[in-house]
């Protein structure tokens, strides 16, 4: 019977049709979305902070309305990335559980600072722009929870990528000192924002596998290459140059030729060691313990609420 239902579901990903929390699935490919899914709320929550540190401090009240709406959305994919993982059978609080406890990961770009308002121009220009690399081939994953979530959070990733990218044309067409802020802020998060899309090919256990089932559509390095493709251009407009000495156009690939991330300082992030690791996870767990109060009482409603239905 399992040889069934193993059939059945090759089946259904050869076909590319999506699998659904009911189906029958193998426990591998739940616990690699649990895992995936998992990591991807978590990153969006994380992601809450490098940005939230600006909103006091946004230039203008337009700037203000902008970067709240940013961070509400990223507080929003949390959310449904984590009912989108509720469906393979885990709870939230234990998932957020995990996030506290340095159990299971959040994305490496988020353990790095925020330290001037280009910053947050660069994050949307770049680390919504790999997001939007990433997840775009997301929406047509194998499981239907994830791929359903992600086309509603790559149009919200639309936005914050333009917001980004036009916070940095306002900026390069003011004064020197602002040309420079941008310039600097460049810098400081391209390699980071390379790393976003994971170690390269050869040293990714899980992409095979993941892409054999459909979670995955692209390798790591395919989606590097495609972000790093894109984004040139987009500097040449800006008239900034990214840190890059080997960066340049390869006829015969039709691509862009690029330098080697320092995937030591990769290792070294997710390891726990990276700029801005311990202060983000002492800030998340912090706000988890302020927000104990808020769960308890919401337990206790429910409670009430059932003891009434009964009588
Ligand atoms: N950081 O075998 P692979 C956002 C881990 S965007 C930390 O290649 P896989 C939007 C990996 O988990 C950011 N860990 O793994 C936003 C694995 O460890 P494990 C979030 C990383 O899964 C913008 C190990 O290394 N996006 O939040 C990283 O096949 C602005 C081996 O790697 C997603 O999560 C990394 N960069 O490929 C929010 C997208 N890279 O779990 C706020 C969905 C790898 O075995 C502001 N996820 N690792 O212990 C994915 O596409 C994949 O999971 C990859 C990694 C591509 C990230």
């Amino acid at each position: 019977e399992d040889a069934e239902l193993q059939a059945q579901f090759d089946a259904t990903v050869a076909a590319d049709q999506r699998i659904e929390p009911r189906d029958w699935m193998p426990e591998g490919y739940r616990r690699t979305l649990i895992r995936q899914i998992a990591q991807h709320a978590h990153s969006e929550i994380m992601g809450m902070q490098p940005e939230g540190n600006w909103i006091l401090r946004a230039p203008s009240l337009r700037r203000k309305a902008i970067l709240l709406a940013k961070v509400q959305d990223e507080a929003g994919h949390g959310l449904y990335l984590y009912a989108a993982a509720e469906t393979l059978g885990v709870d939230r609080d234990d998932l957020t559980q995990r996030l506290v406890d340095s159990r299971q990961k959040y994305s490496s770009i988020f353990n790095y600072p925020a330290l001037s308002y280009a910053d947050i121009g660069v994050i949307g220009w770049f680390v919504d722009g790999a997001a939007i690399c990433n997840q775009v081939p997301l929406c047509r994953c194998s499981y239907g929870p994830y791929a359903r979530a992600m086309i509603r959070i790559c149009k919200e990733e639309s936005f914050h990528q333009r917001q980004g990218y036009e916070l940095l044309l306002a900026m390069v067409n003011g004064t020197d000192a602002q040309r420079e802020m941008v310039q600097e802020s460049v810098n400081r998060w391209w390699w980071p924002s390379l790393m976003m899309f994971g170690p390269p090919d050869g040293d990714s256990p899980n992409s095979q596998q993941s892409m054999a089932w459909g979670i995955k559509r692209h390798t790591n390095d395919e989606l590097r290459q495609r972000f790093v493709d894109m984004t040139v251009p987009q500097a040449e407009v800006l008239g900034v140059t990214l840190p890059d000495p080997q960066l340049r156009w390869n006829p015969d690939r039709g691509a862009h030729d690029y330098g080697e991330p320092d995937w030591a300082e990769f290792k070294a992030v997710l390891a726990g060691s990276g700029p801005a690791n311990a202060q983000r996870l002492a800030h998340r767990r912090r706000a988890h313990e302020n927000g104990a109060w808020v769960r308890e009482a919401a337990r206790v409603h429910a409670e009430k609420q059932a003891a009434r239905k009964e009588v």
